[in-house]
């Protein structure tokens, strides 16, 4: 059916999402194409929306050979891999997936968070190998009684917040400002909320504006018995020097969902027992998912429909 708006698809889909889209559109799957040019250049002028995630984005190359692109709707809340800009300046819309991933996202900043206070994967890697009838394991660390600094006071910070709270935490928060409705003390200085907090939790968005916000003399207030727990984008860290921090124990160990270059994660953490590692699963819950594939089809509905876009990034 020609008729039905032709949407491009950048990878593939949440099944649910890929189900809903192809049911109400016409699709292009640029993923599966051998030839992406050959491609693009066949649908570029019928296509009037991408569908596309967080981690793929759409870039101002994809974008500028679209010239009937009106909306990109993505499966994500961080839009840092779409080219904001570009889209701005053709009157292209852009929707993200907001508020319904917060607390999914920030329940797997808490595991990470209790992972390395507790030790439970190296305690479980001990078990495992069957190390438990030589001898017993060491000690971690409680949560209860330190200081839970939060960068990013979105959301997702204020649900890591409350989550924290109710393990007994204190909790501090920087931002690019103060937020009028959230009563946590504010530092304007990361330095220095990094040296009143024992976990350092990032919640803050990625792109050109916060690259390596945590850089080495973050590390160095966090402090030898400091935590870094990342559930935002490896962007906002600078990595070398994190991974320093970590050989020379300048931190005492870190909880990482994100990386710098994905899916590569940086050798020398591997070896590391006091570092957990994740592979971007911050929202990989089958309700989080699915949550978000129902507010990114709605989006694209409302476009399709002439309706008000529910979650327009502006
Ligand atoms: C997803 C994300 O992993 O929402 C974000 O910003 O990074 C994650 O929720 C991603 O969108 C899936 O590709």
């Amino acid at each position: 059916n020609t008729s039905r708006p032709v949407v491009l698809l950048t990878t593939p889909l949440l099944p649910s999402l890929q189900v809903a889209v192809e049911r109400d559109f016409t699709t292009v799957p640029l993923w599966q194409a051998a030839d992406r040019a050959a491609v693009l250049a066949l649908h570029a002028s019928d296509v009037r929306a991408i569908v596309t995630t967080s981690f793929v984005g759409a870039d101002a190359n994809l974008i500028a050979a679209l010239p009937n692109l009106e909306i990109i709707t993505s499966f994500g809340v961080g839009y840092d891999s779409i080219d904001i800009a570009a889209a701005k300046a053709r009157g292209v819309r852009v929707t993200n997936t907001p508020g319904v991933l917060c607390e999914g996202v920030a329940d797997c900043a808490l595991a990470l968070l209790l992972a390395v206070s507790h030790r439970i994967c190296e305690a479980d890697r001990f078990v495992r190998a069957g190390r438990w009838p030589q001898g017993t394991f060491g000690l971690g660390r409680s949560p209860a009684g330190k200081t839970c600094g939060i960068v990013g006071m979105g959301g997702i910070g204020r649900a890591v917040a409350k989550r924290a709270e109710a393990f007994g935490m204190r909790i501090a928060y920087h931002g690019p400002r103060r937020k009028d409705d959230v009563a946590y003390p504010y530092y304007a200085d990361l330095v220095a909320l990094a040296a009143v907090s024992d976990y350092l939790v990032l919640a803050l968005p990625g792109g050109a504006d916060t690259v390596h916000t945590v850089n080495a003399a973050v590390l160095a207030a966090l402090g030898p018995q400091g935590v870094l727990i990342n559930v935002a984008r490896g962007s906002v860290v600078d990595e070398v020097a994190l991974v320093q921090a970590l050989q020379d124990g300048m931190i005492a160990g870190a909880g990482l969902d994100v990386f710098e270059d994905e899916p590569d994660v940086p050798a020398a953490l591997l070896g590391m027992d006091n570092v957990v590692l994740l592979p971007h699963i911050g929202s990989a819950t089958e309700e989080t998912r699915n949550a978000m594939g129902e507010l990114t089809f709605a989006n694209l509905r409302a476009w399709a429909d002439g309706a008000p876009l529910l979650t327009e990034v502006l």
